[in-house]
């Protein structure tokens, strides 16, 4: 497989290895998935989680469960719908699963073995195909934020990031992470201000730890306090990954990202969704009516985890036990509230026309 860094390989044995991110940023640890449901449950207990690598590691459990079901297309079939369903709002999860399910059909007259080396090939090819997008996406990124320190005359430039949507989220420079990492390459004096994404932190513990290991500038922030930096004009940029894109350009994100779409508007701060093609789902037009929205655990709101004063990591308690939380993973940013969509074909504006324009091929 192609890439520097990667949030999943294969070993000897063909087994998928993946960073197992629960653990992040105090441990780096690796899982070993061997089947199609130990890949099932990666993806929904949060193993692996972005949409791109959701989508890489829903792919690599249809080339498992072929070699679980030693080439039987039914029970490969079987399991590879239940892969689909593990999780609901990252359309890469499904786009991934039923391009492998397309090429299981079609290759279907194979004997067992071809069959699933054929399914291992095509899943290394989407994880390969990931890397050239994201590099796309770094670039014409990295494009977009020249061009605004040249309109504005700054000699430098703050970012506003929310999750995680960088290595870890998918192959291999991320989608909203990767203008910043080429940003970097290009000696671009750059600073990101990271939300730290509660109630799971995939900023603080994430994209804190990825832009460590790269020595970016950043500072980690509680989600709160981005509407009052844009107005204090701390922020140049705004730019985020996406879960789902309707073809109108509404775009599913973590939670809380429609909030700071809703502050730069306000303050005209520019705000980007970077996103590969397959993050697109062409049937949806009216995303906040349409995209399926993840609904997960209470205790996520309700336990916190961190290292404790002896440097153990700890999982407590922050609310009352007789209180009940309620968890929404994602929100929908309309596309009026979106300066533009960051792609592997370019610029494209957040509307049905432009969407159409660039990716009519594919719809
Ligand atoms: C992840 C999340 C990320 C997008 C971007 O949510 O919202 O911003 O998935 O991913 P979770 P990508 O942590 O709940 O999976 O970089 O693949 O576009």
């Amino acid at each position: 497989m192609r890439g520097k860094y990667r949030a999943l390989w294969l070993d000897k044995d063909e087994n998928l290895v993946v960073l197992d991110q629960r653990f992040l940023p105090f441990e780096e640890k690796t899982v070993v998935i061997e089947t199609a449901k130990q890949s099932l449950e990666a993806i929904a207990n949060m193993t692996v989680r972005g949409a791109g690598v959701i989508g890489n590691v829903g792919a690599f459990g249809v080339y498992l469960a072929s070699r679980d079901a030693n080439g039987d297309i039914d029970k490969i079939e079987e399991l590879s719908k239940e892969i689909r369903e593990s999780r609901p709002t990252a359309v890469n999860l499904s786009w991934a699963v039923d391009r492998m399910l397309a090429l299981t059909y079609k290759k279907r007259a194979l004997e067992a073995s071809a069959l699933i080396e054929t399914l291992k090939d095509e899943a290394i090819k989407i994880a390969d195909e990931d890397c050239i997008r994201t590099q796309k996406i770094a670039e014409y990124g990295a494009d977009i934020i020249e061009e605004i320190m040249l309109s504005r005359g700054i000699d430098s430039f703050n970012i506003l990031t929310h999750c995680n949507a960088g290595w870890l989220a998918i192959v291999d420079s991320g989608t909203a992470l990767a203008p910043i990492y080429e940003a970097q390459k290009r000696g671009i004096n750059i600073h990101v201000w990271v939300d730290e994404t509660r109630p799971r932190n995939q900023g603080a513990n994430l994209t804190a730890w990825e832009l460590s290991k790269a020595g970016i500038e950043h500072t980690v922030i509680a989600d709160n306090t981005g509407g009052h930096l844009m107005q204090q004009s701390m922020v140049d940029m705004v730019i985020t990954g996406a879960d789902r894109v309707a073809r109108s350009g509404d775009s599913a994100n973590k939670i809380g990202t429609y909030l700071k779409a809703l502050a730069a508007k306000d303050n005209s701060v520019p705000f980007y969704i970077a996103l590969p093609a397959s993050t697109f789902d062409f049937e949806i037009i009216d995303g906040v009516e349409e995209i399926p929205i993840e609904i997960r655990s209470e205790d996520e709101v309700k336990f916190i985890r961190g290292l404790n004063s002896n440097g153990e990591v700890e999982e407590i308690q922050i609310v009352h036990s007789s209180s009940s939380a309620l968890n929404y993973g994602f929100d929908v940013t309309p596309a009026r509230l979106i300066t533009g969509l960051i792609t592997e074909r370019g610029y494209c504006e957040a509307t049905i026309e432009a969407i159409t324009d660039m990716f009519g091929d594919l719809i």
